[in-house]
C-alpha cells in the first residue's frame, strides 16, 4: 500500500449497505446527474425535500447575477416544513427536541408540542405588531424557546437575526441597528457552566447606547427567575405575551427568496456583515445535507453541539433536523461542566447516534481525558454512536484519529464538513456510506456543488498545487446579499479578479494529487478562526483603538494554537511610555476587558505585545507578515531592510 492508501478509511460494508447515498458509484451518479442537468437536479431535490404551497416553475434565475434567485415563483413556509408537515405525516407524538439544561434537567417536546409552542409564540409576535418582512433580533441561550422563537419568526414571515449570547452590548447594538429590528426576544439570564450570566441587562445596555430607536418591544423569557429591570411599555414577559394566544397560527406563505434570516459574520474589514439567506433554497440544502451527510434515519438521535447563535446551529439544529422530522438534542451548557465527561455522558444517557461537534471541543476534551480517566470516553458507553461529524475549522489528523478511535470506537465514519455562514450548508464533505476518509481532509464536494482550486487569475491549478478555493456555479443555499450593502456582497464574494464568475470562499485549499480530495489550508484574508469562531483582525483592531485613553495604534494577527486552532495576538502602541512587568500585565488586562465589552469575551487576545511603534515599511504599511513571525516566537527571516525602526522588533518579543 502506498502512503496515501494506508491513510484511507473505507466505509464498512454495513454502513454502505444501509446508507442513503450508498457507495462511491451512487455518489458519482449524483455528481454526474448534476453535471448533466444542473437545474434539473436541484429542481428534483427541491420537489422531494421541500413542501411547496405553490410550486415553482423556474429553478435558477441568473438574470441579475451574482444576485441569483432560486425557485423564485414558488411559495412555502419554513416552519410549516419543519413542524406541521411532520405532524401531518403522523409524527405528532415523536420527540422533536430533547433539551438538557446546564444542571442536567431534561425536557422533551414532541413535534405536536413544538408546533403549538411555535404557533403561540408566532401569534404573540403578531400581537406585538410584528409583520411579514420585519426583523426580529433573538439574543438568547440554547433552549427550546430559542428554537421556537426562530421557527415563530419563520412562521409569520419575519426575518430573524440571532445574536450569539457571548456578544457584548456594543456588538448587540451594532447588529440591532444594522437590521433595523422592531422587536427583540431575549431571556432574563443564561446559565452556563453553573454560572448565571445576564442577557436582559445586556439588551438594556445595548438599547441605551442609542441607534436602536426602531425597537418597540422586548420579549423576555424567564430562565433564572431572578430580578431584572423591566421598562414599562417596552419590555414584556414572554409568559404574559403568550397568555391567551391561540395554539395554531396560519403559516405566512412566502416567496422562496423571502429572507429567512440575517446572520452577522466577520469579514476582512471592521464591520460585521449581515449575511442574508433565503427561505426555499436554504431550507432545501439544510434538509438535504442533514439527510445525506449524516445519513440521517428516522430512528436516529442527532446531536449538533453548536450554538443557535452561529450558522451551524441554524442549519443543523433549527432547520435541517426538524425539516426531516428527526429527534435531536439541544444542550444549554458547556462541554466541561460539571466535568469534561459531559458530552460522553450525554451521548450515553440519550443514546445519541449521530454526533456533530467542533475540533476545538475535541482537542480540549482530549487534554482533559489524558489527565483524568474518569472523563475519558472509554469510561462511558458510547455504543449507540453511528456517525461523527466535525465543523468550524480544520481538524488536525491527531485529533481526528483520537475522535475516530476513542469516541467512535473505530467504527464510526467521521464527516469533516467544510462550509461557511455564507454557504448555508455543507459544501465539501464526505458522505458516510460512500466516501473513503482521509484524516484532515474534507474530501469531495457535496453532490451538485462545483468547488475548485484556482490561481489569482481564476484558472484552475493542477491537483497537488495549492490555491484559492472557489465555487463555480451558484447553489440553492448560497448567501443572497449582505444586508443593506449589495456592493460589498459583490466585492467580497464575486470579485472582479475572477470577472464576477466565481464565488470566493476566502479560504485556501489544495487537492490531493492522486485522489483529488480537498484539504482546506486556512483563510486567505484577514479573518481568524479561534475555537471555530470567525473574527476579523480589523474588528479587533478597531476595538483596541476605540480605547482612546490608552491606545494609539494596534495591529492584530493570528498564530497557531494547540487547543483553539488559532490564537489572537495584538501588537499595541500606547499613548503613554511602553510598559513592562506588572504594569504591562495590568494594562493588558485592561485592554482585554475593553475588548470583551466592545465585542465579547471570545475576542480577547491571548497575547498582547507592546512596542514604541509597529514595524512598518517606509511607506507606512504595517508589516503583518513579520508580526506573524514575532507572534509565533519565530526568528525573523524576512527582509527587514525596509523597516523604518528595526529596534522595535526586540521590544515586541515579550507577550503579556
Ligand atoms: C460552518 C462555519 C467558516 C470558516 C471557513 C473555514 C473554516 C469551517 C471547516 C473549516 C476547515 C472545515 N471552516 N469548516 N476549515 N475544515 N471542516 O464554521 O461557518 O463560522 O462562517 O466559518 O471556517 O475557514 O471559511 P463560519
Amino acid at each position: 500500500m502506498s502512503e496515501v492508501d494506508s491513510k484511507l478509511y473505507a466505509p464498512a460494508p454495513e454502513v454502505v449497505q444501509n446508507a442513503h447515498v450508498s457507495g462511491m458509484e451512487a455518489y458519482q451518479a449524483l455528481v454526474a446527474e448534476a453535471e448533466a442537468d444542473y437545474e434539473g437536479y436541484w429542481g428534483r431535490l427541491a420537489r422531494e425535500f421541500v413542501s411547496w404551497q405553490q410550486p415553482f416553475t423556474q429553478v435558477l434565475d441568473s438574470s441579475n447575477a451574482p444576485f441569483f434567485k432560486w425557485f423564485a415563483d414558488g411559495k412555502l413556509n419554513a416552519s410549516y416544513n419543519c413542524l406541521d408537515r411532520n405532524v401531518e405525516a403522523g409524527k405528532g407524538d415523536k420527540t422533536a427536541i430533547i433539551f438538557e439544561a446546564d444542571g442536567g434537567e431534561v425536557t422533551k417536546v414532541t413535534y405536536k408540542e413544538l408546533l403549538e409552542r411555535t404557533c403561540r409564540l408566532a401569534n404573540a409576535l403578531k400581537a406585538q405588531g410584528v409583520k411579514k418582512g420585519d426583523r426580529v433580533v433573538i439574543y438568547i441561550a440554547m433552549s427550546i424557546d430559542g428554537v421556537a422563537a426562530m421557527q415563530a419568526c419563520a412562521r409569520i414571515g419575519a426575518t430573524h437575526s440571532v445574536v450569539f449570547g457571548g456578544f457584548s452590548a456594543q456588538s448587540l447594538r451594532d447588529r440591532i441597528e444594522d437590521t433595523g429590528a422592531k422587536l427583540i426576544i431575549t431571556a432574563d439570564h443564561q446559565v452556563r457552566g453553573g454560572k448565571q450570566l445576564p442577557l436582559k441587562a445586556i439588551v438594556d445596555e445595548a438599547l441605551a447606547l442609542g441607534g436602536c430607536e426602531k425597537i418597540e418591544k422586548v420579549l423576555v423569557v424567564k430562565r433564572s427567575g431572578a430580578d431584572v429591570a423591566m421598562t414599562a411599555g417596552r419590555d414584556v414577559w414572554m409568559d404574559d405575551a403568550l397568555a391567551g394566544q391561540d395554539s395554531f397560527c396560519e403559516p405566512e406563505w412566502v416567496e422562496a427568496e423571502h429572507p429567512l434570516f440575517l446572520l452577522y459574520t466577520s469579514g476582512s474589514t471592521g464591520k460585521p456583515k449581515g449575511v442574508q439567506h433565503s427561505t426555499g433554497g436554504y431550507l432545501l440544502h439544510a434538509a438535504l445535507t442533514t439527510k445525506w451527510t449524516f445519513d440521517l434515519k428516522d430512528n436516529d438521535v442527532f446531536w449538533c453541539t453548536a450554538d443557535i447563535g452561529w450558522v451551524t446551529g441554524h442549519t443543523y439544529i433549527t432547520y435541517g433536523p426538524l425539516a426531516l422530522g428527526a429527534t435531536e438534542i439541544v444542550f444549554e451548557g458547556v462541554p466541561t461542566y460539571p466535568d469534561a465527561g459531559r458530552f460522553w455522558k450525554m451521548i450515553q444517557d440519550h443514546k445519541v447516534t449521530v454526533f456533530y461537534t467542533a475540533p476545538t471541543a475535541i482537542r480540549s476534551l482530549i487534554k482533559a481525558a489524558e489527565s483524568n480517566e474518569a472523563v475519558h470516553p472509554k469510561s462511558y458507553d458510547l455504543s449507540s454512536l453511528r456517525i461523527l461529524g466535525s465543523v468550524g475549522e480544520p481538524i488536525n489528523p491527531a485529533a481526528w484519529e483520537w475522535y475516530h478511535q476513542h469516541v467512535g470506537g473505530g467504527r464510526c465514519p467521521i464527516v469533516d464538513t467544510f462550509w461557511q455562514t455564507e454557504t448555508g450548508g455543507h459544501m465539501i464533505t464526505p458522505l458516510p456510506g460512500a466516501t473513503p476518509l482521509v484524516p484532515g481532509s474534507c474530501t469531495l464536494p457535496f453532490p451538485g456543488i462545483q468547488a475548485a482550486v484556482v490561481d489569482e487569475t481564476g484558472k484552475e491549478v493542477p491537483w497537488g498545487q495549492g490555491g484559492i478555493l472557489v465555487v463555480k456555479k451558484p447553489w440553492p443555499s448560497m448567501i443572497r446579499t449582505i444586508w443593506g450593502d449589495p456592493e460589498r456582497f459583490k466585492k467580497s464574494y464575486y470579485p472582479e479578479d475572477f470577472k464576477g464568475q466565481l464565488y470566493l470562499a476566502g479560504d485556501g485549499a489544495i487537492r490531493d494529487a492522486k485522489t483529488g480530495y480537498f484539504t482546506i489550508t486556512g483563510r486567505i484574508d484577514d479573518v481568524l478562526n479561534v475555537s471555530g469562531h470567525r473574527m476579523g483582525t480589523m474588528e479587533i483592531e478597531s476595538a483596541l483603538v476605540s480605547c482612546t485613553e490608552l491606545v494609539a495604534e494596534a495591529a492584530v494577527v493570528g498564530r497557531p494554537d494547540e487547543t483553539t486552532g488559532e490564537a489572537i495576538c495584538a501588537f499595541v502602541v500606547l499613548k503613554r511610555p511602553r510598559p513592562s512587568g506588572d504594569e504591562a500585565k495590568a494594562i493588558a488586562k485592561q485592554l482585554r476587558d475593553h475588548i470583551a465589552r466592545e465585542i465579547g469575551p471570545i475576542a480577547k487576545p491571548k497575547d498582547i505585545r507592546f512596542g514604541d511603534n509597529l514595524p512598518k515599511t517606509r511607506s507606512g504599511k504595517i508589516m503583518r507578515r513579520l508580526l506573524r513571525s514575532v507572534a509565533k516566537n519565530e526568528a525573523v527571516t524576512q527582509d527587514t531592510s525596509t523597516l523604518e525602526n528595526p529596534a522595535i522588533l526586540e521590544q515586541l518579543g515579550q507577550a503579556y
